[in-house]
């Protein structure tokens, strides 16, 4: 049945001039790193449900994501947040990813929980506390260079209740100035990535409020510093797609934190409220890697796509297998947009052409394409049913409830 939904896929792509074989290897090549703290306990204000068999230390929690990326085959790297993934000896988290088949990712620094940060961490009007924001964020640094990782990864959650709380303008001085510090002391191999969100917890203002303010810190600091784009991080109605064109343009677009958003940052499960949207993403990204500036094509080779995501009350590992496969469905639907279709429909001004060059693709089923490429990888057809019948998920039920929690 596969084989001969397979043939039909193929012969219909050919047909449509799309180079199959090309989709076939950018779809074995394109990794997705996931995070730590999606394998950990974690809930909402309100309760954090405790769920049987979740990691118990930072070396478990590797072991959970080494499992997605046997099930996947294209998750090779995974984000660790510091002090949750606090450890004596970072070399040695290193060697246990490595031993596991994976490497370390994003260190992402923790501005936000430590009661001094109530006010604000690198933007607070104290230089005290905003000397140990920084120095958090050059020990991150550190982390970074023990365990082999290439990119620190900012999300800076400071901000004001209320109108006149504090001065925005010395804020933004207070920010620019200690990420410099902190930019100053990243190796050259090193990227930093700056995030930004418009709301929570603060809720009159965000210190990076939005791409645009990351952008102006990024450009300030240099040719290392990009912008992050968490797709959950948006007001309703931003055209995500549209700023992610713009900053590959400017060849400041550094990575993604994919998950979903219905109503605000909800840190769910990615393409489960809008594919359409992550397909849209795929279609800027893939239509600029063909892009005849050599430096737009490198931004688009060194994009980094990580997940950020805090399941509450699903099953952490197939929740992380879950968001692999919705990524990788919508990157291959995007993949067979027929950008020449697209462009002779734009030449041409003809509205409906265009947008019917790239709706078409969205419609079409790549499961077929999916399955044979999984085969080649000799990974199993459907990792989600491959997770639920295997030893693995028997065997951390030993683990107990009371695991890690973010
Ligand atoms: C909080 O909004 C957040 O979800 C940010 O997106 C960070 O990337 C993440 O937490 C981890 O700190
Ligand atoms: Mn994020
Ligand atoms: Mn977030």
């Amino acid at each position: 049945m596969t084989d001969r939904a397979y043939a039909l896929f193929e012969e219909q792509q050919r047909a449509r001039g799309i180079d199959v074989e090309l989709v076939k290897q950018r779809l074995k090549s394109f990794t997705i790193e996931t995070p730590s703290w999606g394998y950990g306990d974690s809930g909402t204000r309100f309760k954090t449900f405790q769920k049987v068999g979740v990691p118990r230390n930072p070396f478990e929690k590797l072991e959970d994501a080494a499992e997605v990326h046997r099930l996947t085959g294209v998750c090779p790297s995974v984000a660790i947040h510091i002090p949750w993934d606090k450890v004596d000896d970072y070399e040695q988290l290193k060697r246990h990813a490595e031993q596991l088949g994976l490497r370390i990712g994003a260190v992402n620094p923790n501005l936000f929980q430590e009661d001094e940060y109530m006010l604000g961490s690198v933007c607070n009007a104290d230089p005290a506390i905003r000397r140990k924001a920084v120095d958090h964020l050059l020990e991150c640094v550190t982390i970074a260079r023990q365990t082999g990782s290439r990119e620190l990864s900012l999300w800076i959650a400071d901000g004001t209740n209320y109108p006149g709380q504090a001065d925005f303008r010395k804020r933004k001085g207070w920010l620019l100035e200690s990420l410099a510090e902190v930019y100053r002391a990243m190796p050259a191999e090193m990227r930093m990535l700056i995030e930004y969100k418009f709301f929570e917890p603060a809720f009159y203002h965000t210190d990076l409020a939005d791409w645009g303010m990351a952008f102006n810190l990024a450009q300030k600091l240099g040719p290392q510093a990009q912008v992050l784009v968490d797709t959950g991080h948006h007001p309703p109605g931003t055209n995500v797609e549209h700023l992610v064109a713009y900053l590959i343009d400017e060849q400041k677009l550094g990575g993604f934190h994919f998950n979903s958003r219905k109503y605000a940052d909800d840190d769910l499960i990615v393409g489960a409220i809008n594919p359409y949207e992550l397909f849209l993403i795929f279609f800027q990204i893939i239509s600029a890697s063909a892009d005849q500036n050599p430096q737009v094509r490198t931004t688009v080779e060194k994009i980094a796509y990580m997940i950020d995501q805090s399941h509450n009350i699903e099953p952490k590992i197939p929740a992380m297998i879950r968001s692999v496969l919705n990524i990788q469905t919508q990157y291959a639907k995007a993949l067979l947009i027929n950008l020449e279709e697209v462009r002779a429909a734009q030449d041409a001004q003809d509205v409906l052409a265009a947008e019917d060059a790239v709706r078409k693709a969205f419609e079409m089923d790549v499961g077929p394409l999916l399955t044979v490429i999984r085969e080649e990888m000799g990974l199993p057809h459907d990792p989600m049913k491959a997770f639920a019948e295997s030893a693995y998920a028997s065997k951390i039920l030993a683990r107990g409830k009371g695991g890690a929690s973010w």
